[in-house]
């Protein structure tokens, strides 16, 4: 949950909203979504303007916002391009800016104080899917959104977040936050700990396979809940949350979905009996993700999905285990063990994965085309 105190924050709301047009000491500002990041609130004015998405953008992790705010504007000016010029695009968005008063991308109040503004996007944000037609369209959501950006001139594209996806060096942030223990939880995450450093090898096959492959323009963050769907038909309408598209991996975009979405309970389940990968929404998943996306991968990108499902699960699971020994410093908690609970909740999935990765390379292979 986006917990804001909005009472604190109104005055900076005011000077904001000024900014954008709006008179803040009447218009409702409410905190929204579930993502884990940014401070995300739904503006309401009072005099008629329709609502908007206004994000405080979490400087701490973004420490460039003005490059993010360049990427996201030239990635989605180029996917309003492709889709305005593809038969069958009804529906879809892409995610719209909201320019402050005199034309700017965001609204900078202080060197470390950055807000935007979204067009507010209709439609459905999910936690788990409701069934496998959801996170079908979710795949077809992001499949879509890596071919729309096939040919985008990678180069042109700041990264946000340095080694966002580099499981190795996310692993040796790992190590160095037990050997710190700087808030003295190592001793209540022993078995944790040792389970993550027993995956060693399977970091080092990942970044050995990652050298043989292109590097493409990716989303990075592919979770159900980063998808819109329309209520009412059920179809993807648009991604969300742009702030890690950067060069990256196509496996690790279908992989960070699967470990969201293809788990069988959320992401901090606590009781660890209900947290197994479904197999069925592995399956849909591939079929909506490749229908969109296949032609602009390669069968080589494609055999690695697997893979990237284990992978960004077990990166996942040693980011908010490291998060959880540096004192929750990077994560949105809601309480003091969140951190762990996920970190325990991310690696019961990455075992049942490692059950079940013949079964995913079958499943993966039969939907390559001959
Ligand atoms: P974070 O980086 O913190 O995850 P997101 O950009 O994903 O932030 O936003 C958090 C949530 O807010 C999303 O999961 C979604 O529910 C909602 N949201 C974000 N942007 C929009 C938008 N333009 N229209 C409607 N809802 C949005
Ligand atoms: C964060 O921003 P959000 O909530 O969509 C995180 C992802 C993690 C995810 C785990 C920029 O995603 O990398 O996989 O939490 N985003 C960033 O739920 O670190
Ligand atoms: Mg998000």
């Amino acid at each position: 949950m986006n917990t804001i105190n909005t009472i604190d924050c109104r005055q900076q709301f005011e000077e904001v909203l000024k900014v954008y047009g709006v008179n803040g000491a009447m218009a409702r500002v409410e905190p929204y979504g579930n993502g884990h990041i940014n401070d995300t609130m739904l503006v309401t004015p009072a005099d008629g303007r329709r609502p908007f998405i206004l994000q405080k953008i979490n400087t701490a992790i973004f420490r460039q916002p003005t490059h993010l705010m360049e990427n996201v504007h030239k990635v989605t000016e180029w996917i309003r391009k492709k889709m305005c010029s593809e038969k069958g695009s009804a529906g879809q968005e892409a995610l719209r800016i909201v320019p402050t008063t005199d034309g700017g991308l965001y609204c900078s109040l202080r060197e470390d104080i950055f807000y935007r503004a979204y067009e507010f996007v209709e439609g459905v944000c999910l936690d788990l899917p409701r069934n496998k037609e959801d996170f079908y369209e979710s795949g077809v959501a992001f499949g879509r959104f890596q071919r729309y950006l096939s040919d985008f001139p990678v180069e042109e594209l700041y990264d946000t977040i340095p080694d966002f996806h580099n499981t190795e060096k996310r692993f040796e942030a790992l190590l160095m936050a037990v050997e710190e223990d700087r808030v003295g939880r190592a001793a209540a995450a022993a078995d944790d700990i040792a389970f993550a450093l027993s995956e060693k090898d399977a970091v080092d096959a990942c970044m050995e396979c990652k050298r043989k492959l292109p590097v493409r323009v990716t989303h990075n963050d592919t979770k159900l809940n980063n998808v819109m769907l329309n209520p009412a038909s059920g179809k993807a309408v648009c991604v969300l949350d742009l702030d890690t598209v950067m060069p990256g991996y196509a496996m690790d975009d279908f992989g960070d979905a699967i470990r969201f979405g293809a788990s069988n309970a959320l992401e901090d389940e606590k009781d660890l009996s209900r947290v197994w990968m479904d197999m069925d929404m592995f399956e849909v998943f591939t079929e909506g993700f490749l229908s969109a996306a296949e032609d602009g991968l390669t069968p080589e990108e494609i055999r690695q999905f697997p893979l990237g499902a284990k992978m960004m699960t077990y990166e996942c699971g040693i980011r908010f285990l490291t998060d959880y020994l540096q004192g929750d410093v990077y994560f949105k908690t809601g309480y003091p063990e969140h951190n762990l609970v996920r970190a325990r909740n991310q690696f019961a999935l990455v075992k049942d994965m490692n059950r079940k990765m013949e079964e995913m390379k079958r499943i993966v292979e039969a939907k390559l085309k001959p």
